[in-house]
C-alpha cells in the first residue's frame, strides 16, 4: 500500500535529509560544511568513497544555496573554433589535427569575423574563442582576431585562448607569458577560458598529454593572467584514467591558487567523451560520477563563487539535476561547438534561452542572465 501524501512528502523534505546525513557516514562533514569549515583532503577522498549520492548532494546543496540561493545563471554566447590543428595530439582529443593531415582546418581573420557578423542582431554578451597549438600561425594573427571582433562586438566580452594555447604562442614567439597576456589583453582579451587544466597530475599527463604544458605551467599562466587584470576559468577533465585521489588533488591546487590571486571565476568539470579517441576503450562514465565530481567540487573549492554544469559534455538533463549537486551555472547558448561534438556528445549543439531559463525553472530554480563575470544581465525581455 503507498503511504498517505503527508507522509511522501516528509520523506523527501529537507529536514529529513538533514536528518539522515547527520546519521550518515559522512556526519563529521556535515558539521564542517554548516559550520563553514575548510574541507580536507581526506574530506574530499571519503566523499569520492560515498556511494550515499543524495547525502552528497546535500552538502554540496547547502554550499550552493549559500553563495547563490535559487539563483541559477546562464549566458548567451557564442563559440568560435579558429582552427583544429595542434602539434600535442592529446590521446582523448578527437577535435585537433595535425598540420597538413585531413579534417584540418583554419579560420582566416575574415572567415572569423563573419561568424561574428552573422549573429550581430543577437544580444551575444559572451564570444569564447579557442583553437589548438598551431605550428607557425604568427602571434598578429591572434591580435588581429580579437581586434575584429572587439571592432564588431565593442560591449561583448572576449574569452580566449586557454593557458595552454597562451604559453605555446610565448615560446613560439620567444615572448615571456606576460607580454604575450599583455598584448592579448590590449587587443581586447579580458578572460581566459579554463582548458587545457585536463588532470593535473604528472601521471595521467604523461599517459595523455606528455607533450603539453605541464600543471605548474598552466597554473603559472592563469596566475599571471590574474596579475595583470585578467580573469579565468579553471576546468578539470574527469572520466577516463584519473583516480578519485587524483580529482582531489586537482580540485586543491586550484583552491591554492585561487587563495593566492582570487582571479578563478567559476570551476567547470568537463565530463570525458569517449568517441573518435585514444581513449574509446575506457568505462563510459557513470551519472554517479558526474554528480559526484560536481557536488565534491562545490565542497572543495570553498574559495571558487560559481559552478559550472556545462550541458554540452554533461547533457541537458544531468547538468539540470546538477543544480541540485553544487551547480549554479549551465553556461550558455553555444550553438556552435565542435571539442565536444567531434568525440560524440550526444547533447544538441545549441539550446536557445527559451529551453535554458526551462531547464532551470523546471529544477525549481531561478534563472539569471549573466555576463562573463557573473553580473546579472539587465533584463532583456527574454526572461
Ligand atoms: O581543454 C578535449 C576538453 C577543453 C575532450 O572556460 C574534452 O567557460 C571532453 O575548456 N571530452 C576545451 N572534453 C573546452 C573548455 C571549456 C568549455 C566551455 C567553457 C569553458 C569556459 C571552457 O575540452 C579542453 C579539454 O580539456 N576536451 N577533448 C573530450 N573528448
Ligand atoms: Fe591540442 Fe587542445 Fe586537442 Fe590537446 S586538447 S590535442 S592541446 S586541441
Amino acid at each position: 500500500m503507498l503511504p498517505p501524501s503527508a507522509e511522501v512528502e516528509e520523506s523527501f523534505s529537507p529536514s529529513v535529509a538533514r536528518r539522515c546525513v547527520e546519521k550518515s557516514e559522512l556526519a563529521d562533514i556535515y558539521e564542517k560544511v554548516v559550520a563553514g569549515d575548510r574541507l580536507s583532503r581526506e574530506d574530499g577522498l571519503r566523499l569520492f568513497q560515498s556511494n550515499d549520492l543524495l547525502a552528497i548532494g546535500f552538502l554540496a546543496n547547502l554550499v550552493r544555496e549559500r553563495f547563490h540561493g535559487e539563483k541559477t545563471y546562464w549566458v548567451y554566447n557564442q563559440h568560435i573554433n579558429y582552427s583544429n590543428i595542434c602539434i600535442n595530439g592529446c590521446r582523448f582529443c578527437a577535435y585537433s589535427r595535425q598540420q597538413g593531415e585531413e579534417g584540418g582546418f583554419l579560420l582566416t581573420v575574415d572567415q572569423v569575423a563573419t561568424k561574428v557578423k552573422e549573429r550581430l542582431h543577437e544580444p551575444i554578451t559572451e564570444i569564447h574563442v579557442v583553437g589548438g597549438c598551431h605550428p607557425d600561425l604568427p602571434f598578429s594573427y591572434y591580435l588581429d582576431l580579437v581586434r575584429e571582433i572587439k571592432k564588431m562586438r565593442p560591449e561583448s566580452v572576449i574569452k580566449a585562448f586557454t593557458a595552454v594555447e597562451v604559453a605555446h604562442l610565448a615560446h613560439n614567439e620567444r615572448l615571456s607569458v606576460s607580454e604575450v597576456l599583455q598584448a592579448l589583453k590590449e587587443a581586447g582579451v579580458q578572460v581566459l577560458p579554463g582548458g587545457g587544466a585536463e588532470v593535473f597530475s604528472n601521471r595521467v599527463r604523461q599517459l595523455l598529454c606528455p607533450e603539453k604544458l605541464n600543471s605548474d605551467g598552466w597554473l603559472q599562466v592563469a596566475k599571471e593572467a590574474h596579475l595583470i587584470g585578467m580573469r579565468s576559468n579553471a576546468t578539470l577533465l574527469y572520466g577516463h584514467l584519473e583516480t578519485a585521489a587524483e580529482r582531489v588533488d586537482h580540485m586543491l591546487a586550484l583552491r591554492e591558487a585561487q587563495d593566492e590571486t582570487g582571479g578563478f571565476i567559476t570551476f567547470i568539470p568537463l565530463a570525458f567523451q569517449t568517441a573518435n579517441t585514444g581513449l574509446s576503450g575506457v568505462q563510459p562514465r557513470t551519472g554517479f560520477t558526474d554528480l559526484k565530481t560536481i557536488a565534491v567540487s562545490r565542497l572543495l573549492l570553498d574559495n571558487f563563487a560559481h559552478i559550472k554544469a556545462y550541458w554540452i559534455m554533461l547533457g541537458a538533463k544531468m547538468a539540470q539535476i546538477a543544480l541540485h549537486f553544487g551547480a549554479d551555472d549551465l553556461d550558455g547558448t553555444v550553438m556552435e561547438e565542435r571539442i565536444g561534438h567531434m568525440a560524440g556528445a550526444q547533447s544538441a549543439e545549441a539550446l536557445t534561452p527559451d529551453e535554458l531559463q526551462g531547464l532551470i525553472r523546471a529544477a525549481g530554480r531561478q534563472p539569471v542572465e549573466r555576463d562573463t563575470f557573473f553580473n546579472p544581465v539587465a533584463e532583456t525581455g527574454r526572461a
